[in-house]
């Protein structure tokens, strides 16, 4: 390609703050590029300015709407935020947000403010890595809060919504299950619970029931940070600044403290074994190829078994580079 620009070029274009350079790069960690992995081992080296915060909760529960309201309380000082969302579904686009289209596509146009959307199968070589690169970019080209918003769904995304400062976990009542924290595991990860959609009636009793199984449960709470449940509405208003409260006390305690720093630690490893997971499997996929037909057929002889032959495939997909 001619007009290629090589991904270590890229980076100091990101550090200055170059949109398209940071669209570019994001597209090239996310899909795995094998080229890219010397610039982002750059980026990495220079992260560690902005503020993540992790959102999750079930579909539809208001996540995407709350972090619209965030944004704009952030964007208010001049702070500048970028947005992930890792979700298929998330109506995210062009700046637009599903529910609040008028405030959002005036977020949409302001420089300060960028969204990016990724898709849960278009990453290559595991999400969580993809993710957790693009964090790292816009880090590094000078947002100072980036915002992880992963469905509560599955197992992944609720660890990728952990690894960040910050974890907001969004309920909301009218969803069927009264507390969907709880069957999703989510519980215990919250530094921040959120029950969305306060201007519903029924909102009091998912609040009431969240309280009750938090006291039960008395995790998440340390000597420097009490995990505070907010009520919030966009319809009304309520709940919003104090929540964008708990997001500054929190960063506070990610930043400065002991508890930060164990937190980021868990991170860190977090990291580095998803890391070497996605490496290992994308070296899997690429390698076991040329030995698949050979073992199956001796599988299907009988002459070895599928442990012995499973473990030979790994170990020749490792043995090459
Ligand atoms: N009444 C009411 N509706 C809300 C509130 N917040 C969000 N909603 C609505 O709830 C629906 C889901 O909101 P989203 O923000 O898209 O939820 P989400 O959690 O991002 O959904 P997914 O990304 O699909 O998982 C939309 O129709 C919103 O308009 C609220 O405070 N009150
Ligand atoms: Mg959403």
């Amino acid at each position: 390609m001619a007009n290629y620009i090589p991904s270590t070029t890229l980076v100091e274009r990101v550090r200055a703050g170059d949109m398209r350079a940071v669209s570019r790069l994001i597209s090239r960690a996310e899909a795995g590029v094998a080229e890219a992995r010397d610039a982002l081992a750059e980026i990495y080296r220079a992260t560690g300015r902005a503020h993540v915060v992790g959102i999750t909760g079930v579909p539809g529960s208001g996540k995407s709407t709350l972090v619209g309201k965030i944004t704009q309380r952030l964007r208010a000082d001049g702070s500048k935020v970028g947005i992930v969302a890792v979700d298929p579904s998330s109506p995210y686009s062009g700046g637009a947000i599903l529910g609040d289209r008028i405030r959002m596509s005036e977020l949409g146009t302001d420089p300060g403010v960028y969204i990016r959307s990724m898709a849960t199968h278009g990453a290559t070589g595991g999400l969580a890595r993809a993710a957790m690169d693009v964090v790292d970019i816009l880090d590094v080209a000078g947002f100072d809060t980036v915002i992880l918003e992963t469905v509560g769904v599955g197992q992944d995304e609720v660890e990728i919504a952990r690894a960040s400062h910050t974890t907001i976990v969004v309920s909301a009542p009218g969803l069927g299950d009264e507390i969907q924290a709880i069957k999703a595991g989510m519980l215990e990860i919250a530094d921040i619970h959120v029950v969305s959609k306060c201007d519903r009636s029924d909102a009091i009793r998912t609040l009431t029931d969240l309280k009750s199984m938090l006291v039960l449960g008395a995790r998440g709470s340390g000597a420097d940070w009490r995990v505070p449940v907010i009520g919030t509405s966009v319809v009304s208003g309520e709940g919003l600044d104090e929540l964008v409260d708990a997001i500054r006390r929190h960063k506070r305690i990610a930043f400065d403290t002991e508890m930060g720093r164990l937190r980021q630690r868990q991170v860190a490893e977090f990291r580095l074994l998803k890391t070497a997971e996605a490496i290992l499997a994308e070296r899997f996929v690429q390698q076991r190829a040329q030995k698949t037909a050979e073992y199956t057929e001796r599988l299907l002889t009988r002459r070895d078994d599928p442990y012995a032959l499973a473990s030979a495939l790994i170990e020749d997909s490792l043995k090459t580079d």
